[in-house]
């Protein structure tokens, strides 16, 4: 597969997210379950994806320059709407389509956002990042998952993974 149509640096975010081996390859197992979070997983799950991407040195907190930099990097994309309201099977599946229409776009934005979520703090926990996104602000942990949602392949190969899904990730590989 094709993943050149993520943007770098989140790319390999996301795929250092999935490493949790941390083996430094993602096999199939990991893999098909990094998607499953993106598309099908708790809101729990996918904030632990969100915050995993931000946490850079994984050390378990994110840092506003973590927040910056990732943030930076999102394309501000005006397909993006476009897309997802066309295709339609993000929604069907019970996925995105997340209201999230007004992209953050400038350093200024970001800085904003990192005084609205920081305030005299200098890092976010998980659970403060799960308190900040379900209280205060969603934007952090939208901006990856209408990221992840829009632009990772999701062909129809990966509803038949769908399908699978039990088989691939239960077990260690042995029936
Ligand atoms: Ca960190």
């Amino acid at each position: 597969m094709n993943y050149s149509q993520l943007p770098g640096i989140i790319g390999e975010r996301f795929f250092a997210a999935m490493d949790m081996n941390q083996t430094g390859y993602i096999d199939l197992k990991c893999f098909v379950r990094g998607f499953f979070k993106v598309y099908y997983s708790s809101v729990e799950d996918k904030m632990k994806l969100a915050f995993e991407i931000y946490d850079f040195d994984n050390d378990g907190y994110i840092d506003k320059e973590d927040v910056r930099l990732v943030m930076s990097h999102i394309p501000v994309d005006s397909a993006v709407k476009e897309e997802m309201n066309g295709e339609g099977r993000f929604t069907q599946e019970n996925g995105g389509n997340m209201a999230f229409l007004d992209r953050i776009q400038t350093q200024q934005e970001i800085q904003l956002l990192l005084d609205e979520v920081y305030g005299s703090k200098k890092r976010l926990s998980f659970d403060e990042f799960k308190r900040v996104n379900m209280e205060d602000t969603s934007e952090m942990f939208l901006s990856i998952m209408l990221m992840l949602q829009t632009h990772l392949p999701c062909s129809e190969n990966f509803f038949r993974y769908k399908q699978n899904y039990t088989k691939y990730v239960s077990g260690d590989g042995e029936e």
